[in-house]
């Protein structure tokens, strides 16, 4: 089952290592064939080459859209070798056998999530390179198709070892091909979905790359493994990691949780950090440093921040890095760090760091997925925004401008929190957060219960939830939720609103002199 190749067929958008894989082939005797790019790259290094415009006898034409498709490349790759049928045809024909098919296709995924218009990701768009890729994947029981640079080395190893390519390798090469056309025109379709703005597509389809294996998923028994979509979005997928072992299955889904959320506050409007455990936050604030920021988050939770994720949106620095090494910390995330700053982590060997260059767009329309029994579901991810303006005043009592900026700020927090979700907040930052309880009033009830508890730890004469805000992710469907957050210390509330009990909701928030505001939007998070 070993195919020495003869002839290649090498057509590639991405250049990367061609010249060394080509050449070494070429050493080989394999004769080479290729297109007008790639040919003239081949040229300029000196290595023999054919045309694929003087094989098929046709001009490359239509911008390159019509360069490849042609019987005489596809039926040299389709051709069943030990069939005299086929035989006899490339022989009426003139085609000539192809047995190692070298492709990458033009560049659609990054044409994209460069931000190109309309057209150009348009012509992005591959045709011949797919269909080759597919016809010599078809035919993996004769030719063998390489759709990634990576891949370069293993073929000449193989070349090496055997003197041709063994069927297990083709096929292995094969699945690798699908995939690879799979992903490709699954980026197309979802391009087109955005563009088109089609918000419920009759079929969908998904892709991705390995990033990473892990050595175990959420938990040590089930197997675990990272893609990237290719959309760039900065975040854990796009991040440089400079230190610390690798990221788990875990890691990755906090420190997905944490810069997502702090990708909230935009660096313009001051420093924020998040901290995050098991995907809620554990302490989220701004400050007048990122240092302060950071310190008034961990003072919400100091026993969950333990081992927690930690998220900046602005770059870290050395006081910051100095704050942070006092406790254990599983990963930072940030947009940059300074040289002082790496310099102290550095130290601190178990702590990964990792920086994206950039915060993602909160506001950037993202889709979202979540697999049920036989299925997924697919929705926009929650990127709502309440208008300061078109917050409703409910209350006799409209909150004053303070309590008004903590609750803005409690209620995007709420936005990241499992539901039900309750969070106090405090000079700009969260005094109590109640995460994932099936009922508001137990949320409440934590939310209130962590802060005392709090207080007495930081050794404070009352519980920091006094004289806070509170936001509620969804309205309180009666008066019990609110009249908890009351008793905890609460002077505002934001929520949703929307109950049929909203009357009696209003009149208890009345009577305990609270403000209130409705932001006629809803932020559950499951
Ligand atoms: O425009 S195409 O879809 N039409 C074709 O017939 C065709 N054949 C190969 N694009 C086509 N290709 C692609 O051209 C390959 O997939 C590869 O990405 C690229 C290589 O072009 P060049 O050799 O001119 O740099």
């Amino acid at each position: 089952d070993t195919v020495p190749p003869l002839r290649a067929l090498i057509s590639v958008s991405d250049k990367t290592g061609l010249i060394e894989f080509a050449t070494a082939l070429a050493g080989r005797g394999v004769e080479l064939l290729s297109t007008g790019g790639t040919a003239k790259a081949l040229r300029d290094a000196g290595l023999p080459v054919r045309d694929v415009a003087e094989v098929t006898g046709f001009p490359e034409m239509m911008d390159g859209r019509v360069k490849t498709l042609h019987p005489k490349v596809h039926g040299g790759l389709l051709a069943l070798r030990d069939n005299p049928e086929h035989l006899a045809a490339m022989e009426a024909h003139g085609i000539g056998a192809i047995d190692l098919l070298v492709v990458n296709l033009y560049p659609f995924e990054a044409t994209v999530a460069s931000g190109a218009d309309y057209d150009t990701c348009i012509e992005n768009i591959d045709i011949g390179g797919p269909a080759m890729i597919r016809a010599a994947a078809k035919n993996h029981a004769f030719v063998a198709v390489v759709v990634d640079p990576e891949d370069y080395a293993d073929v000449l190893a193989e070349l090496a070892a055997n003197g041709g390519t063994k069927l297990a390798f083709r096929q292995r090469l094969a699945r690798t091909a699908y995939a690879r056309t799979a992903a490709y025109d699954a980026a197309v379709s979802a391009w087109m979905v955005q563009a088109h703005d089609d918000p419920a597509p009759r079929r969908r389809a998904f892709a991705g790359v390995m990033k990473q294996r892990m050595r175990y998923g959420e938990n040590p028994h089930q197997d675990a493994a990272f893609y990237v979509d290719g959309s760039g979005r900065p975040g854990v997928a796009t991040a440089t990691q400079h230190q610390g072992k690798e990221l788990s299955y875990n890691n990755i889904n906090d420190t997905d949780a944490a810069f997502e959320l702090v990708a909230e506050f935009a660096p313009g409007d001051g420093p924020a950090c998040a901290i995050i455990k098991h995907a809620n936050p554990c302490g989220v604030a701004r400050g007048a440093t990122l240092l302060d920021a950071y310190r008034k988050a961990f003072d919400c939770d100091r026993t969950s921040a333990f081992g927690g994720i930690v998220a900046l949106n602005q770059p870290l620095d050395a006081a910051t890095a100095e704050e942070i090494v006092k406790i254990f910390t599983e990963v930072v995330i940030a947009p940059e760090a300074d040289e002082a700053a790496r310099a102290i982590f550095a130290t601190k060997r178990n702590l990964r760091l990792l920086t994206t260059g950039a915060l993602p767009d909160a506001r950037a329309p993202v889709t979202a997925f979540k697999q049920v029994a036989g299925g997924f579901l697919v929705q926009d991810k929650d990127t709502g925004q309440i208008d300061p303006e078109e917050l409703r005043v409910v209350t006799k009592r409209a909150p004053t401008s303070a309590e008004l900026a903590d609750l803005r700020f409690a209620w995007t927090v709420a936005k990241h929190v499992k539901s039900n979700a309750i969070i106090y907040v405090r000079d700009g930052a969260t005094v109590g957060v109640g995460a994932g309880q099936m009922s508001r009033v137990d949320s409440s009830t934590m939310a209130a219960l962590k802060a005392g508890r709090m207080g007495t730890e930081l050794g404070l004469p009352e519980t920091p939830a006094k004289g806070s805000v509170v936001a509620s992710d969804a309205f309180f469907p009666f008066a019990d939720g609110l009249l908890a957050a009351a008793e905890a210390g609460a002077t505002a509330v934001i929520q949703p609103g929307g109950s049929v009990r909203d009357d009696e909701v209003i009149a208890a928030a009345d009577a305990a002199g609270l403000a209130m505001v409705f932001t006629g939007m809803r932020h559950f998070r499951h």
